[in-house]
C-alpha cells in the first residue's frame, strides 16, 4: 500500500512524503493498516536468514570501535530522528573496515546516501584484504545514471563484475547484501522497507577467499547502520 503523508501541514499541497505500509485483512474482511514507522526511522532487519551470526553492529554504543578507517573523518552520529549511526563526513573517497578474516560468509548493512550526483556513491565490502583489496556492492551514480555495482579492487586496479540500473532515492535507508562462497559473490538489495530482499545480480571471482567486512562511499557524506556478518553453517 502507498501512503502520502504531509511532511509540513502549512504546506500540505505541495510536501508530501511517499510511505510504503504492508497491510493484512480482518476476520470481518476489513483492511487493518497496522502502524506506520515515522518517516526517518529505520525498520530493523529482516529475519529468518540462515546462518550464524558473528557479526553486528548498530553503532547503539555511541562508538565505533573495532573499525579501522582510512584516515577520514568518520563519527558515530545520531540525526534527529534516527538511531546512532555510523557516518562518512567528508566528500572524499573513504573506507572503514571491521570484523575478522571469514572465508564464505554474508555481509549486509543499510546504506544512506546524501547525494545522487555523478561519481557519487556508498556501499559495503567483503573479502576485505587491506584497503586495497576487496569487493564492493554499491549504489552509485554512474555517467549520470543510478545504479548498482558489484567490483572488485585489487591492488588499485578496478574491475566491475555485475552491475545494472537501480533508482535509488537519496536519505533513504536500503539494505545491501553480498553473499560470498567459495568463487560465487550474489548481490541482494532491501529497499521496500519488507521483508525480502530483491535479487541484483551474481559474479565468479576467486581473486581473494576471505577477509574482513567493510564499508566505501565516494564523493558525498554517507551513513551505514545495522551491519551484520552471517557464516554459512
Ligand atoms: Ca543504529
Amino acid at each position: 500500500m502507498t501512503v502520502l503523508v504531509s511532511r509540513y501541514p502549512a504546506y500540505s499541497l505541495f510536501d508530501r512524503e511517499l510511505c510504503i505500509q504492508k497491510f493484512t485483512w480482518d476476520s470481518s474482511g476489513f483492511p487493518s493498516f497496522g502502524h506506520p514507522i515515522p518517516s526517518g526511522v529505520l525498520q530493523s532487519l529482516p529475519s529468518g536468514e540462515e546462518g550464524r551470526t558473528v557479526f553486528f553492529d548498530s553503532f547503539e554504543d555511541g562508538n565505533a570501535n573495532g573499525w579501522t578507517t582510512d584516515g577520514d573523518s568518520w563519527a558515530v552520529i545520531k540525526p534527529v530522528g534516527h538511531s546512532y549511526e555510523y557516518a562518512m563526513l567528508s566528500n572524499g573517497y573513504n573506507l572503514s573496515a571491521a570484523g575478522g578474516n571469514w572465508t564464505d560468509y554474508l555481509v549486509q548493512a543499510a546504506i544512506l546516501l546524501t547525494s545522487d550526483t555523478q561519481g557519487a556513491g556508498a556501499g559495503i565490502l567483503g573479502r576485505v584484504v587491506d584497503n586495497n583489496h576487496f569487493y564492493q556492492l554499491e549504489i552509485y551514480n554512474y555517467n549520470g545514471t543510478k545504479t548498482w555495482h558489484l567490483n572488485k579492487n585489487d591492488g588499485g586496479v578496478w574491475s566491475e563484475l555485475a552491475s545494472g540500473p537501480f533508482n535509488y532515492s537519496t536519505n533513504y535507508y536500503y539494505y545491501l547484501k553480498m553473499v560470498l562462497a567459495g568463487s560465487s559473490i550474489t548481490a541482494y538489495i532491501l529497499s521496500d522497507g519488507g521483508a525480502t530482499y530483491q535479487y541484483l545480480g551474481a559474479a565468479s571471482d576467486s581473486s581473494f577467499t576471505s577477509g574482513k567486512i567493510g564499508t566505501r562511499g565516494t564523493l558525498q557524506p554517507y551513513r551505514i547502520d545495522n551491519v551484520q556478518v552471517q557464516l554459512k553453517e
